[in-house]
Parts: structure tokens; sequence; C-alpha cells
């Protein structure tokens, strides 16, 4: 029987979606997005995915400057894959989207592949002591944006970042983005291998049941062949469950107080450290091996 491929696991360490007023653990000063970014990758992390944060109130912040306050002591104190956010907030330009990534130029970069709707789904809190709120949490914030994703969009990121030779993580939360996926690499957008994140959970994108993942694995089986590794993001309640179901198919997996601020059902995750022993452990123990930066380096290809 061929050797199952180690498992990566990448920690989206704060995001743009939560806020402070939902959970304590969540990071937001320069200090603690590198303090639990650098003990997420002691846990087990190879990939951290970062935001920053405006560090009076938490709010999210695509300047540059704020990632200049911790990135620095985060790629001193762990040889981790860091990859920048290209996701911005629902106001931002693309040009403003990708200033961070081309200041600093990272190993990798989100880059989300098509516009939606993007809220909250009410699965999400299924497990939370927060409850959701329609009007609050989804009027309020999304109602009027649409979380924009044009082709054009895409196609000024990749060649704003070409030079730079950045590996993307190809955001797609429905089978849609595959498609468009598929269609930038035919006119030359992106070389294999390429890294899809398969996003399950978010509403606007597909749901979070595990048929979903088959078809969307299927699917990106059919269009990409041997091209295209693989890890998954379920968003909410269903972090772990979809997590442990991806590295069983031979998938990588994403986990983070960016997609879930849960550990398990009704109880606050205190840290992403804490979301990434888990996963570490569900991996390990079902008989997988868990990937080193370096290995994951070596999996998707990245420039080092
Ligand atoms: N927030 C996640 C559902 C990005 O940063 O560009 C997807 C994400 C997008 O991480
Ligand atoms: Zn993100």
């Amino acid at each position: 029987m061929a050797k199952r491929p180690k498992t990566i696991i990448t920690c989206a360490v704060t995001g743009a979606i939560h806020t402070p007023t939902m959970s304590d653990a969540l990071p937001y000063t320069a200090d603690d997005i590198a303090g639990q970014a650098i003990a997420a990758a002691e846990a087990g992390a190879a990939i951290l995915h970062l935001h920053a944060r405006r560090p009076e109130d938490g709010g999210v912040t695509i300047d540059p400057d704020a990632f200049a306050a911790f990135l620095p002591r985060i790629k001193q104190a762990t040889g981790a894959v860091v990859n920048i956010s290209t996701g911005g907030s629902l106001k931002n330009s693309i040009e403003e989207r990708i200033a961070p990534a081309l200041r600093f130029s990272p190993e990798m970069c989100s880059l989300n592949m098509g516009s939606m709707n993007f809220s909250f789904h009410p699965l999400a809190s299924r497990y939370d002591s927060w409850k959701f709120d329609w009007e609050k949490d989804y009027v309020a914030n999304s109602d009027t944006y649409i979380f924009r994703n044009t082709f054009r969009d895409i196609e000024t990121v990749a060649r704003a970042l070409a030079p730079h030779r950045i590996k993307f993580e190809h955001e797609c939360y429905d089978v849609g983005h595959l498609y468009n996926l598929r269609f930038c690499m035919d006119i030359g957008l992106f070389k294999a291998p390429i890294f899809i994140q398969f996003i399950f959970g978010i509403l606007g994108g597909i749901g979070p049941e595990v048929d979903n993942l088959v078809f969307m694995k299927r699917t990106a089986d059919r269009l990409f062949g041997e091209d295209y590794r693989w890890s998954v993001l379920g968003a909410g309640g269903a972090q772990m469950s979809l997590a442990t179901t991806a590295s069983q198919m031979g998938g990588n997996v994403r986990v983070g107080l960016e997609d879930s601020l849960f550990i398990s059902r009704g109880q606050l995750a205190t840290s992403n450290a804490q979301q990434v022993t888990k996963i570490r452990r569900i991996v390990e123990d079902l008989g997988c091996e868990v990937a080193s930066p370096d290995e994951a380096r070596e999996m998707l290809g990245l420039k080092g």
C-alpha cells in the first residue's frame, strides 16, 4: 500500500470575521498575534495564515505597518511558512488588499477565487455561547457588501505577485470556484502544483457536509488531476470534524481562531495552539504524520 502523505497543518491565527467581543482568546495586538502564532507553530502548525488588526479596538486593518509589527518576530522565532491574507475587509480595493504581500513577499498568500455574499453561517453558532443574530451579525455587517473577487481582481493579484514567486492558498468556497481556478490556470495565471483550500460553512458558500467535501474533492480531481494539493477549512462548528475527515482522505487541514472560536461544543478555545494541538493529536492518533515546515515547503513547491 502506498505510504500516506504527511498532513500539513495551517493555523489561521486571527482573521477578519470574528471580533474580540466574541472571545478573549482572539489575538489582536501585535504582541498577541506574534505570541499565538509562535505557540501555534510550536504545537505543529507548518503554515501560519495571518491577518492584521488595529491594536486599539481589534478592528481589521490591511496597513502593511500593522503586519510589520509582528512578522519579524514570527520569522525570527519559528521556521513556519508565512502566509499573508489578501482577503482584506469587504470595503478594501484589490490594490489595497495586496499591499502587505507586495511589501513582505511571503512564501504564501491567500487568493479568493470568486465573488460572493459572505457571512456567518447560522451553523457556525451551533457550538457557540454567543448566538447568531440575523440583524446584527448578518444585515449590519454584510447585507450591503459583496466579497468582491472578480476575474480581473484575481488576475491583478496573480500578475502583481508573480515576480515574488508566492504560492497561493486558493480559497474555494463553492464548487464554481474550482472551475474559476481551472479557467485561470488555462489562461496561464497559475502554475502547478496549486494549493486549494476547500472552504465549508461560510454563508454564501457551500455547506459543511461531508458529501460536499467528497464532491469538491472529486471535482478537483477531475479538473486538476495530479496538479494540485488540497486542504480543508470547516468554519465554526464544522472545524474539527471536517479537518479529521480531510486528513483521513489524504488531505491537509486548516484550524485557528479565524475559522472557529471553539475547541469543542459550547467551549471557547483558549488559544490557537490549543486547536493545533487537538487536530495534531487526532491526525497522529489516526495514523498520519504531521508535516514540518520544510516538508510543507517541499510538498507545495514553495520558494523557501
Ligand atoms: N476567512 C476564511 C473563511 C482570506 O484571508 O483571504 C477564508 C480566508 C480568506 O482566510
Ligand atoms: Zn484569512
